[in-house]
């Protein structure tokens, strides 16, 4: 491998040893964009991957609220704005109570590649708060939100840093996130945030747009393999708003999501999870914060695994984890390997360890990065965003077609940038390459800091 990027992950490794999920994904970037920085050896020279490694600034600040009892909480709130060359910072926010610094940089070191890819003009970011919705009231996230948007507002804006949702983070919490944003700047700027309610400026499709574009991403695999998504089956891990969107596009070309997993269990449903009432089912039980998945089975008369995990079943064509980071080790990945299943589509933002996607990408499960395939999500808040600064609003079909075609243009990139660099067909290296590019020529260009 090239001596200055070896250098660079070993310094990262040392630097913050503390940070592992931070650690992972260097390696994993640094590792495929190797042969990129072979042939140029100005960027050593400019030390662009050092600099690259440290987000250009991070908030860290207290969020105070009180809940229904009258009791006050203190939580860590996080903003991690780490790349703005080549856009406004851009990114979700995650609330979960595992929330922590590596946690919130290492989505933002993966968000800014992300955004390369999906040719928008967004930087990259990330943020959230140990906070845990888990079981609290509306009153009680809306005080937690307003109390966050306090600490943050002064930092973000519609040309300066937009944060959206991630995990725990829905169009409840963007809602009385906007709300405080309006009253504490006495103006309507709702390009701040993306994933809003359609009365205030939300897109159409932004809700589904992470699960469809995973799936329109995957049918680019499936036609470069000669096949096609219909009569496909897919095992979908999480049940979570980006489930949800794979399960509607998934059915709607003719191909069904047969397994889903929430963290007490799965539920296997042969008929697939793919009626109105089924999805309907699914969101409410996520709106209630219920960890319920047993009632799924219950209502539809299907399984419920409890405890389990279901790597390793091989009734299915295609997996895709779409729950949280590290849901595939090794022991996961020797399950899929000796399932017979070909397809891995990663969907949450770095399911899988670095071993365990050299293992299956040896044992020649064709693997789509997470980066890649969940683009679409970040991609149609980006034309939210377009939408906001022209006050207009596209239609459904426009924004399914936008999203559709972007999907297509980050895998026609992706292969067309690890085929130049005599890589054969390897999407992870292609995406890596293809995101990385772009950003390190807008910082080349705008000079050293
Ligand atoms: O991981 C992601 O790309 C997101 N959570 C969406 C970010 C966004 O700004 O829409």
């Amino acid at each position: 491998m090239n001596r200055y990027v070896e250098e660079v992950i070993s310094y990262v490794k040392e630097k913050y040893s503390n940070q592992p999920e931070f650690v992972q994904t260097v390696e994993e970037v640094y590792s495929s964009i190797a042969p990129v920085v072979d042939v140029h050896p100005e960027f050593e020279k400019a030390d662009l991957l050092k600099r690259m490694v440290e987000p250009e600034r991070m908030f860290r600040f207290r969020v105070v609220w009180t809940d229904d009892e009258g009791k006050v909480h203190t939580n860590v709130g996080y903003r991690c704005q780490f790349n703005g060359a080549i856009g406004p910072y851009k990114g979700g926010l995650r609330f979960k109570d595992n929330v922590n610094e590596s946690i919130i940089k290492f989505l933002g070191f993966e968000q800014t590649f992300k955004n390369s890819l999906t040719g928008q003009p967004i930087g990259g970011a990330k943020g959230g708060s140990d906070f845990d919705p888990a079981g609290k009231s509306d009153a009680e996230i809306m005080a937690f939100c307003q109390s966050f948007m306090t600490a943050l507002y002064r930092y973000i804006g519609p040309d300066v840093d937009v944060p959206a949702g991630d995990i725990g983070v829905g169009g409840r919490e963007i809602g009385f996130l906007y709300g405080q944003y309006r009253r504490l700047k006495g103006s309507f700027e709702n390009g701040v945030l993306t994933g809003k309610g359609l009365s205030y400026g939300g897109s159409l499709i932004r809700p589904e747009a992470t699960g469809y574009g995973a799936v329109y991403y995957l049918e680019e695999i499936l036609k470069h393999e000669g096949d096609s998504i219909r009569g496909k089956k897919i095992a979908v891990s999480g049940y979570g708003n980006v489930s949800w969107g794979i399960m509607k596009k998934a059915a709607q070309l003719g191909a069904k999501v047969t397994y889903m997993s929430g963290s007490a269990g799965y539920i296997h449903d042969e008929e697939g999870i793919d009626t109105e009432e089924k999805l309907q089912f699914i969101l409410d039980l996520r709106s209630s914060n219920s960890k319920d998945l047993k009632s799924y089975a219950d209502r539809f008369g299907c399984e419920f695994v409890p405890k389990e995990k279901f790597w390793g079943v091989n009734d299915v064509d295609i997996y895709m984890p779409a729950a949280t980071q590290n849901e595939v080790g090794m022991k996961e990945a020797e399950k899929i390997v000796a399932s017979g299943v070909k397809y891995y589509i990663e969907v949450s933002n770095m399911p899988t360890s670095n071993e365990a996607i050299a293992y299956l990408k040896d044992h020649g499960v064709i693997v789509a990065p997470s980066k890649a395939a969940n683009a679409g999500g970040v991609g149609v808040s980006a034309l939210e965003m377009s939408q906001n600064s022209e006050r207009l609003s596209w239609s459904e079909k426009e924004v399914d077609d936008r999203l559709k075609s972007m999907m297509k243009g980050i895998y026609d990139k992706s292969v067309e940038a690890c085929e130049r660099y005599g890589l054969g067909y390897d999407l992870i290296a292609g995406a890596n390459i293809a995101g990385f590019e772009k950003v390190a020529e807008a910082m080349m260009e705008q000079g050293i800091f």
